[in-house]
């Protein structure tokens, strides 16, 4: 007897790219987790945090193939993540530009990084994580040091403007 494998969604999954212009100067938190807070040792994501424009802004996701973007970015600080994270108290601070990698690596883990920002100054946030195979559906959120939550993407919910309710 065939056995039919349910698939929930067949929905093309596009890395999330948060794009934050504080009003305020101050310390600010990005939140990492799973849309389903699922984690494994391959749920790993690559966490990009410029004060630039996102880099792939204008050749989309879909043109990948071949090589990958070269990453040409002078000076980036590569960071990996090192647990405990999941809060804004074990939060490390990075400086921008940085290359962070990490890895949702149990259900229900979620990692933090604390950035500065200044008034006014555009910081680019990006998460790939589909783009490098990883099954991680990533949900990226920017808190202010209030834990205020300021903005949202996720890999799902990659909707261009249209309000759903
Ligand atoms: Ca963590």
């Amino acid at each position: 007897m065939a056995q039919v494998v349910a698939e929930v969604t067949a929905a093309p999954k596009t890395d999330p790219v948060l794009r934050f212009t504080p009003t305020v100067a101050g310390t600010y938190k990005l939140h990492i987790h799973d849309v389903k807070y699922e984690g494994l040792q391959n749920y790993v994501y690559r966490l990009t945090i410029t004060d630039g424009q996102p880099s792939n802004s204008s050749e989309g996701t879909m043109a990948r193939r071949g090589k990958s973007r070269a990453e040409s970015h002078e000076g980036t600080l590569q960071r990996n993540e090192s647990e405990p994270n999941n809060d804004i108290q074990t939060a490390p601070l990075v400086e921008l530009p940085t290359l962070a990698t990490g890895t949702m690596m149990r259900p229900g883990d979620v990692d933090v990084w604390a950035f500065d920002a200044k008034k006014g100054k555009g910081v680019t946030l990006e998460v790939d994580a589909a783009k490098l195979g990883s099954p991680l559906q990533a949900v990226v959120a920017v808190r202010d040091a209030e834990g205020k939550e300021l903005m949202r993407r996720d890999s799902l919910a990659d909707s261009n403007g249209g309000s759903a309710d």
